[in-house]
């Protein structure tokens, strides 16, 4: 028998259980072999640790449009289980966009499996193109920027994308014409949560902890409260330095002007001293009254300077837009006065949108457009992955209700629409049992009673709070399966609780007008400017009816990101790579059975490898197969039969082609076991027609 670990492709298995994948993936995880096929469907266990696998051996093996089966990958022999036959067979892939769909736990590497994928594609695409293109350095230089910006340490992951991205590539031929990265739901609130475990996104500690003489000038001095886990936190970065040059290079290699670099830094220099101002409340007649803090001037000041609010004047109208509220109420002005609580609130959503905005602005800025004409694009979508933390909220619920989308999407379309399309071939198939999380699905996105529609009414009510969501939630949804909700157990989707306290308030979203109002007359033109564009990836990311009404809810922006998506896959060729974490401590050459078998079970990886062993994913017409085939025009020369069908039917009667192999659809096409993937359909069924008639003889 074939030693396990040797198995790159678990379709090949014979014993199918979550059990007997785990082993196998086990075996081949000990021998360094972190990729596994499943058919079509490639598995990434993740090492944790450098695997000498994405040499230029590889790249060039596996990168040529004329592969054709398996090569070696690492010291493994005959394989073709590597994240480059993925990206080879979406880059030539003809007729038809690909979409390259990753997912996985947080921390299982998904986005260092984008960035070998775009590396691959820049290269393949500029080997065609003798030069580099502007548009590869483009790509190339938007990731370190963007990982500073939008990833940080968490608990799960120490470089945890905290977004969502969908970067897509325009060809023409193989070469590379244009590039567009659309990022979805940036965590802002993590701006202002950052504990001991969590950081804050990876740039603050770049700027104030780096020697480079660039932040010398800029960054403000002293402890911070948005780092403050700086001295602990800090040290855990082993290549601040390089990562913090590398940011500012892309900068340049984007070709932000020098103006713009410093406006960045001016702008996060600002945000982190505002942060830090105090203020405080006095009772004066029955009203109370909120002013700065006469220890924070010093530092207000700073902060306002910093965000090119230059004179007492504007420092004024600041403040007074951070502790009272204008309404105007019949042509007159009515003021209300703030409690510092609330200036708090005013003062952290404005630092939340400014950031957003700043994101949303430089990866606009990296956008290379196509050039008009038809292109075939690849997209590769790289989404935050699940999270079960001590504490959910918000962001845990639409972090995993994109993952519960995107699953839904990957059963549907592997094991639904195969077992619907042997149906209506007529061939004689068992159906697959398979887990469907619709009905979790149903529970979040329901209209009007599901938990993002209740969650939106509450959020759109001036009346609206925490409460009267959990009441509402009651109401309508205790008695449905898969959720329980309770006043201890706030609210439980399968299988995670998640905390009602905060949800509408940060579903809200709302960015204080007035004060961004003032900060709009900044004389920092980057400032200015990235509060009045409105070309954020927000906007773009809806429908044009959404697009025209600021201000929208979060949960409503995310829904319409996710139809986007899901209609973007749905015109496009899928290709899956599932990446799982082998341990939770993110330690190399160490194993985690039951949680890897978890994942194998979330993933449906069990079911995947049932459908493709029983499936016979090559098929071609016959008419392809006949023009094709020498050997079935030497049999059955022109005329003796009247249709190409006809002759490949007799071809494969009299051949007594073995029905677990091979089958004849109804719908003229012959449909064959997988015999060497990603390589072409009509080679394969040639070869195995003329397998046959040779043994015949
Ligand atoms: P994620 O994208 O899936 O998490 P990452 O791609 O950031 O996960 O990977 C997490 C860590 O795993 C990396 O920082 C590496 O240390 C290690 N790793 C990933 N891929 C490889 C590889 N091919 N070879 C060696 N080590 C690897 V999250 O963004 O948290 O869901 O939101
Ligand atoms: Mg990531």
């Amino acid at each position: 028998m074939r030693p396990s670990a040797d198995i790159y492709d678990l379709a090949s298995l014979t014993e199918l259980s979550e059990e007997a994948i785990g082993k196998v993936l086990q075996d081949r995880y000990n021998g360094d072999r972190i990729y596994t096929l499943v058919g079509d469907i490639l598995v990434f266990l993740n090492p944790f640790k450098p695997v000498n696998v994405y040499t230029e051996k590889e790249f060039s093996c596996l990168s040529r449009p004329d592969w054709s089966g398996p090569v070696a990958v690492g010291n493994e022999v005959g394989s073709s289980a590597h994240i480059y036959t993925v990206g080879t067979a979406a880059f030539n892939l003809v007729g038809k966009d690909s979409t390259i769909l990753i997912s996985g736990e947080s921390g299982s590497g998904k986005t260092e499996s984008t960035k070998l994928l775009l590396q691959q594609f820049v290269k393949m695409a500029s080997s065609s193109q003798l030069n580099r293109t502007r548009v590869a350095e483009c790509l190339l230089a938007a990731n370190p920027i963007m990982e500073a910006f939008g990833n940080a340490r968490t608990v799960m992951n120490h470089n945890s994308s905290r977004f969502a991205k969908f970067v897509s590539l325009g060809l023409q031929g193989n070469a590379l014409v244009s590039s567009e990265i659309r990022t979805y739901m940036l965590e802002k609130s993590r701006l202002l949560s950052a504990t001991e475990d969590e950081g804050n996104f990876h740039i603050f500690y770049y700027m104030c902890l780096s020697s480079n003489s660039f932040f010398k000038d800029v960054r403000p001095l002293g402890p911070l409260s948005l780092i403050s886990n700086a001295e602990t936190l800090g040290r855990r970065y082993t290549d601040l330095e390089a990562k913090a040059t590398e940011v500012l290079d892309a900068f340049d290699k984007l070709s932000f002007t020098a103006q713009q670099k410093e406006g960045v830094f001016q702008i996060l220099s600002g945000l982190l001293l505002l942060a830090d101002v105090e203020f405080r409340s006095e009772e004066q007649n029955h009203t109370v009254c909120t002013s700065l803090d006469p220890k924070s001037e010093t530092t207000f000041k700073l902060a306002c300077k910093r965000l090119g609010l230059k004179g007492k004047d504007s420092r004024r109208r600041l403040l007074k837009t951070l502790t009272t509220s204008k309404l105007k109420v019949n042509d007159e002005d009515i003021y209300s006065l703030f409690h510092e609580d609330k200036t708090r609130l005013v003062l952290n959503g404005c630092i939340r949108a400014i950031y957003t905005k700043l994101f949303d602005w430089i990866i606009q800025r990296h956008g290379r457009p196509d050039p008009g004409t038809r292109v075939r694009q690849i997209g590769v979508l790289d989404i935050f992955g699940f999270e079960s933390l001590a504490i959910n909220s918000f962001e845990q619920l639409c972090i995993n209700l994109a993952n519960e989308q995107l699953q839904l999407f990957f059963t549907h379309h592997v094991i639904q629409l195969e077992q619907a399309e042997y149906q209506s071939e007529g061939l004689s198939w068992v159906e697959i049992p398979f887990e469907d999380n619709q009905v979790t699905l149903n529970l979040f996105l329901e209209r009007p009673l599901g938990v993002l529609s209740l969650l939106n009414e509450e959020s759109s009510l001036a009346s609206g709070t925490d409460e009267s969501l959990y009441n509402k939630l009651m109401k309508h949804l205790v008695d449905k399966p898969k959720l329980q909700i309770s006043a201890k157990n706030p609210c439980r989707v399968h299988p995670v609780t998640y905390t009602i306290p905060g949800m509408v308030e940060k579903n809200r979203d709302k960015a204080p007008e007035n004060t961004m109002e003032v900060l709009a007359s900044s004389k920092l033109k980057l400032l200015t400017e990235i509060i009045s564009s409105h070309h954020g990836s927000k906007a773009k990311a809806g429908n044009g009816k959404q697009q025209a009404s600021a201000g929208l809810q979060l949960a409503v922006q995310f829904r319409s990101s996710l139809d986007f998506l899901l209609a973007k896959l749905r015109e496009s060729q899928p290709f899956f790579v599932r990446c799982i974490k082998p341990n939770r401590d993110n330690a190399a050459n160490s194993f985690d059975q039951e949680y890897v078998r978890r994942q194998i079970h979330y993933c449906g990886i069990a079911e995947a490898v049932r459908v493709r062993q029983a499936g016979f994913p090559v098929r071609c017409t016959y008419g392809e197969l006949h023009l094709l085939c020498p050997v079935l025009s030497f049999l059955y020369g022109s005329g003796r039969l009247e249709s190409d069908a006809a002759r490949v039917r007799a071809v494969c009667r009299q051949a007594k082609l073995p029905a677990e192999e091979v089958a004849m659809g109804k719908r003229n096409r012959l449909l064959a076991k997988e015999e060497r993937r990603y390589c072409g359909r009509v080679v394969t069924c040639q070869k195995v027609i003329r397998g046959w008639l040779q043994r015949r003889r």
